[in-house]
């Protein structure tokens, strides 16, 4: 099944909301298929935000992106990728429509609650970039033939 990689960011952390924002990926049926406390550093972020190097508010991330630990998450699912970014919101929290985890939890663009992967692709490269291989695990899900249909689990 899909992969795609979350962080809760240090605005997480700060403001206690771990929890909450785990249990909405858990409650929707994704399964976790990675999960581990890091400090973030300055060359993982600039590949990882590398879309982002050149524009004025790059050295506010980084700091952001640094000022506690944070918490790397992979989750996995079908279509896990697409659904974790329709839960996640747009990137500007005052934007981000309520329901979504940016629309509940946040009032900024910079200080957003998450991170998600934003192509299949992305989700790929992203969950390499953060987790080694034997930090992946693979199990069944005693939920999962309640979570699908007999058709969607491929
Ligand atoms: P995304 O997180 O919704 O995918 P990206 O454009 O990939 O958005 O930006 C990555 C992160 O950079 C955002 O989540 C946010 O923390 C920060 N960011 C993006 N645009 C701005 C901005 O205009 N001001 C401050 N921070 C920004
Ligand atoms: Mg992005």
């Amino acid at each position: 099944m899909e992969k795609t990689l979350v962080i809760l960011k240090p605005s997480t952390i700060q403001r206690g909301l771990v929890g909450q924002v785990l249990d909405r990926f858990q409650r929707k049926g994704l399964k976790i298929a990675g999960l581990k406390m890091m400090q973030l550093d300055e060359k993982i972020l600039r590949e990882h935000y590398a879309h982002l190097v050149d524009r004025p508010f790059f050295p506010t991330l980084l700091a952001s992106m640094m000022a506690t630990p944070v918490i790397v998450i992979c989750l996995e699912g079908k279509d896990a990728v697409e659904v974790v970014r329709a839960m996640t919101g747009v990137t500007n929290s005052r934007k981000a429509a309520p329901g979504t985890i940016r629309g509940d939890f946040g009032m900024s663009g910079q200080e957003n609650i998450v991170h998600a992967s934003d192509s299949v692709e992305n989700g790929m490269i992203e969950v390499k970039r953060f987790f080694a291989d034997n930090e992946i695990f693979t199990y069944s899900l005693l939920a999962e033939p309640a979570t699908y249909g007999p058709d969607e689990l491929n």
